[in-house]
C-alpha cells in the first residue's frame, strides 16, 4: 500500500509542473539553476566530523515474555559475565543476547578463534540487532510485502570460512541488543574475542544542567530526549538511525529546535538547510526528503506540502538563533518560492485540497485525520513566520502582499471551518473535529486565546474527537497549549505522554507511540517502526525553553 502510494506520489510529483507556476516562479527557476551547485558545495563544507566511541557489551541478557512489558517482552540480566564468551566454546551454547547498556548507532565487529583443532569447515551465524526487546523477538519473515523494505530490519547472515577471523558488519546499525545465533557449525570449538560496537554521532558539547528541584520524570525525559537527538545527529539530521537514515524537512525543523536549546551544533542545521535547497528540482518545490549519499540530484522525489512550508520556519529559527544573515539571505529565495508555490493552491483564501491531491500532507501518523483545516492553519502560520524572516532580512518589500494573505486566510478559516456554537474547528466533508485542526488554528492565531482554550477543552473532553497518533503531532499540541496559556496542562501532558514511553522502558523515544496500542505501526509491521526517532526528541526544546513550566 505504502509502496503504491509512494509510486503515485513520485509520478504525481514528476508531473507537477510548469503550468502551475506563475511567470515569477519561472524566473525563479532560472535563478535557481545556477545557485543549486553552490548551495550543495556549502552544504558539503558543513559536513560534521563524527565522534567515535568503542562500546563493549555490558551484560548477557535473556528475553522474558511478559504481558505487562512493552510489546510483551523484557530483558533480564543473567549472572554470566560477557567474558565467558571469550573463555568458553560457543559451540554448545549456540545463542547469546548481548546488551550494550544503551542505544547506539554505528558498527558491530567481533573476532572468532578456533580452540582445539584447525578450521575444517565454515561456520555460519545469524546476527540480529534490536532497538527494543519486542523487535528481537519478532519473526522478521512475517513482514508483509506491503510494508517498507524487509532489508531495513536488522539481521545479517555471516559465514566465516576460516579462523581466526574478524567479522565486521558492513551496514551501519542502531540498537541496544545484539543476538548471535550459531546456524551451522563444525567439529572444532571456538571462542569470541573483542566484541565491539563503534558508536558514532556528530552531537558534541555539554548540555546545560536542569534546575535543581526539577521533577525527576522531567529529568529522565530530558535525558532520553538528548540521547534520541544525539543518535539522530549524524552527517545530517536523520529521522531515525535505524530507518530511514535520511533528512526530512519536518524532522529537521524539530531536531534543529531541540539542538538550538541543547547541543547548539548549528553547523549541522546549516548543512541540512543548504542540502535541501541544493537538491531542489527545477520547479523550485522542495523535496520533503533527500538522500545525502546520491552523487547527483535525482529526477524524482517526494514532495510534502506541509513540510515544504515549514522550511521557512526552520530557516527563521536558525537565523534568530545564530544571527547568520548570510545563510538566511542566500536561502531566502527558497522560502519565498515555497510560499508562492503553495499560494497557487488557494481558492477564495482557502487551501484547495481538491487541487493538490498529488502532494503528501504528513501532519501525523493517523490515516483517519482530515488534513484540510490543519493544512489551512499550517499554511497561515508558515506565511506569517516567513514574512517575519523577510522583515529581518529587510526584504519585506518583495512580499508586501503576504500580511494581507495571512489576514484573509484567517478570516476565511473562521467562515469555512469554525463552528461558533461548539467553539471548535471542523474539517472535511464529515466535519471532523480533531486535535490537530484546533492546534494549527491556534498556532496560526486564527483563534484568539480564549477561543483556543475553549477548542482544546472541547477535544480533550470528547472521546469521539480524532486524537493524536505520533510524538511529531504531540509536539505541536504542546506548543499550542503553551501558546494559549495552558502551560500547566502542557506539562502534565508531556509527563504523561513521553513519561509513558519512559515507564515502558524506552532508551530513546519512538517514532510512533499510542499509549493504548504497543503494536501500532504505519508500516503494518511494528518491528519496522523506528524506536529512536528524531521527531520525538522535542521535550528537550520545551524543557530548556520554558523553564518556568518544566524546570521545577
Ligand atoms: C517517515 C520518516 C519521517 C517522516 C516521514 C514523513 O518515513 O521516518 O520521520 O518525516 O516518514
Amino acid at each position: 500500500m505504502i509502496r503504491k502510494l509512494l509510486k503515485t506520489l513520485f509520478v504525481a510529483a514528476a508531473v507537477c509542473t510548469a503550468s502551475q507556476l506563475t511567470a515569477q516562479n519561472e524566473a525563479t527557476q532560472l535563478e535557481w539553476a545556477n545557485k543549486r551547485d553552490g548551495w550543495l558545495r556549502k552544504s558539503t563544507e558543513c559536513i560534521p566530523q563524527l565522534s567515535k566511541q568503542d562500546i563493549e557489551p555490558v551484560a548477557i541478557v535473556r528475553s522474558v515474555a511478559d504481558k505487562s512489558a512493552f510489546q510483551g517482552w523484557r530483558m533480564e540480566r543473567t549472572n554470566e559475565p560477557v567474558e565467558v564468551l571469550y573463555k568458553e566454546s560457543f559451540k554448545p551454547r549456540k545463542e547469546v543476547i548481548l546488551d550494550l547498556g544503551d542505544h547506539y548507532t554505528g558498527y558491530f565487529s567481533f573476532k572468532v578463534k578456533d580452540m582445539n583443532m584447525p578450521t575444517d569447515a565454515p561456520v555460519r551465524f545469524r546476527l540480529t540487532f534490536a532497538e527494543v526487546p519486542g523487535e528481537l523477538n519478532a519473526n522478521f519473515e512475517d513482514c508483509p510485502e506491503s510494508s517498507l523494505s524487509r532489508a531495513w530490519l536488522q539481521d545479517e547472515i555471516i559465514t566465516v570460512m576460516r579462523m581466526p577471523h574478524e567479522v565486521k558488519v558492513e551496514r551501519r546499525l542502531a540498537c541496544r541488543y545484539v543476538k548471535i545465533e550459531l546456524l551451522a557449525q563444525s567439529y572444532y570449538d571456538f571462542v569470541f574475542e573483542d566484541i565491539n560496537f563503534r558508536a558514532e554521532t556528530s552531537a558534541h558539547g555539554k548540555t546545560a544542567e536542569l534546575a535543581e528541584g526539577t521533577d525527576p520524570m522531567i529529568k529522565k525525559i530530558n535525558e532520553i530526549g538528548l540521547k534520541t537527538l544525539a543518535e539522530c545527529m549524524q552527517t545530517v539530521y536523520e529521522d531515525g538511525p535505524k530507518r530511514d537514515q535520511r533528512l526530512w524537512v519536518g524532522d529537521l525543523y524539530l531536531e534543529a529546535l531541540a539542538n538550538a536549546y541543547s547541543y547548539k551544533n548549528h553547523t549541522l542545521t546549516r548543512r541540512c538547510l543548504y542540502l535541501l535547497a541544493g537538491m531542489t528540482p527545477d520547479n523550485g518545490f522542495l523535496r520533503g526528503t533527500v538522500y545525502e549519499h546520491l552523487p547527483e540530484r535525482p529526477d524524482v522525489g517526494l514532495h510534502v506540502m506541509d513540510y515544504s512550508l515549514l522550511y521557512g520556519v526552520a530557516l527563521l529559527e536558525y537565523f534568530k538563533e545564530t544571527g547568520d544573515r548570510a545563510t538566511a539571505d542566500d536561502l531566502w529565495p527558497v522560502v519565498k518560492h515555497q510560499v508562492e508555490f503553495a499560494r497557487a493552491y488557494l481558492k477564495d483564501n482557502v487551501f484547495d485540497v481538491e487541487k493538490q491531491p498529488q502532494h503528501w500532507l504528513v501532519f501525523d501518523w493517523k490515516d483517519d485525520l482530515n488534513r484540510h483545516a490543519p493544512m489551512q492553519g499550517l499554511m497561515t502560520f508558515a506565511i506569517e513566520q516567513s514574512y517575519e524572516l523577510a522583515k529581518m532580512l529587510g526584504r519585506e518589500g518583495e512580499v508586501a502582499d503576504w500580511p494581507k494573505v495571512v489576514k484573509d486566510m484567517r478570516k476565511a478559516s473562521r467562515e469555512v471551518f469554525y463552528d461558533k456554537k461548539l467553539g471548535v474547528m471542523k474539517s472535511g466533508p464529515d466535519a471532523q473535529i480533531s486535535y490537530l485542526s484546533q492546534v494549527w488554528m491556534i498556532l496560526s492565531e486564527t483563534l484568539n486565546q480564549k477561543e483556543a482554550v475553549r477548542a482544546l477543552e472541547y477535544v480533550f473532553a470528547n472521546d469521539s474527537t480524532c486524537y493524536i497518533g505520533s510524538p511529531y503531532a504531540y509536539h505541536y499540541l504542546i506548543e499550542a497549549m503553551i501558546k494559549c496559556g495552558m502551560g500547566e496542562r502542557a506539562r502534565e501532558m508531556l509527563i504523561t505522554y513521553w513519561g509513558g514511553m519512559v515507564k515502558k522502558g524506552a532508551d530513546t523515544f519512538w517514532e510512533v507511540y499510542d499509549p493504548n496500542d504497543d503494536y501500532k505501526s504505519p508500516y503494518k509491521f511494528y518491528p519496522m517502526n523506528s524506536y529512536c526517532h528524531a521527531w520525538s526528541c522535542t521535550p528537550v526544546y520545551f524543557i530548556y525553553k520554558y523553564k518556568d513550566i518544566f524546570q521545577r
